[in-house]
């Protein structure tokens, strides 16, 4: 099993991510417990010194299999529905901007909450159909690219807009582009899914990513989710990717990423 941790590269408010703050101490840090690959949370390339990150990471043999993308929301408000045309313009603009990075470290593009919500003054239709329309003019630009995009099914206290994988496989349909998938996080399907194995099942090689945590959020081990069975029913469905920590840095950043790694690694024995 390849496993991976989010990191975040600038200022998040977003609280689940393990690691935040200086980028180098903490590629090292995560390399040196033993993890394959780093997600990186990207809120704006433009931002980022691509070739700098590249030499980060090789320098401590990691690999970037996805980038996050839900800071333009959590911090400059960018979303696919949003009801002024210029927010959504420079939303699918953003998005559409990672694709040369992602090229790069063939890393996934991951739409959490850059999709948004459904916002006063929009319907809930209007607001699917902006996202539908987004999703497909950027996975048009990412295709020639080899570029994969991967939409959270993310839990209703976050967004109005899909919530479960059921709901995330309607929308696939509706896109219709073959690099547009899903990434399934263990912590929103355990609320919104009636059954985290068999909604896994069902999107089969549609999971493009994959994000672990605790029932109550905490790194894998800490809560009441059965990941042996969660993790066979991945693995059954041919899934190649990576298997990367999303969690509160609970107790503390290094306890919860050490814990995270010797808990899912003894699964395997
Ligand atoms: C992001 O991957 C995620 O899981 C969301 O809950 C962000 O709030
Ligand atoms: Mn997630």
């Amino acid at each position: 099993m390849k496993l991976s941790l989010v990191l975040s590269t600038q200022p998040a408010q977003f609280q689940a991510v393990a690691y935040k703050g200086d980028l180098e101490t903490n590629v090292a840090k995560i390399a040196a417990l033993g993890y394959d690959g780093i997600e990186l949370a990207i809120r704006d390339p433009k931002l980022v010194d691509v070739d700098e990150l590249g030499r980060i990471m090789d320098s401590q043999g990691v690999a970037m299999p996805a980038i996050g993308t839900g800071q333009a929301w959590g911090e400059e408000g960018l979303s696919f529905p949003d009801p002024d045309p210029a927010i959504r313009r420079a939303a699918i603009d953003r998005v559409k901007s990672h694709v040369a990075v992602a090229a790069k470290f063939d890393a996934v593009i991951i739409l959490g909450l850059l999709r948004g919500v459904v916002k006063p003054g929009v319907t809930q239709k209007q607001a699917m159909d902006h996202v539908v329309r987004a999703l497909r003019e950027c996975s048009e630009a990412a295709r020639p690219f080899g570029v994969r995009l991967a939409l959270e099914p993310i839990n209703r206290y976050e967004t109005t807009l899909i919530n479960n994988t059921a709901e995330g496989m309607a929308l696939i349909d509706r896109v219709g582009a073959d690099n547009f998938g899903l990434l399934l996080d263990t912590f929103h399907m355990n609320i919104e899914d009636p059954s985290i194995e068999e909604s896994i099942a069902l999107a089969g090689e549609r999971i493009f990513h994959f994000h672990v945590a605790d029932s109550n959020r905490w790194y894998p081990g800490a809560g009441h989710l059965d990941f042996r069975s969660i993790l066979d029913a991945l693995f059954d469905t041919g899934y190649e990717g990576y298997v990367s920590g999303e969690f509160m840095p609970e107790p503390d950043a290094d306890t919860a990423a050490q814990e995270a790694i010797a808990f899912l690694r003894q699964l395997e024995l």
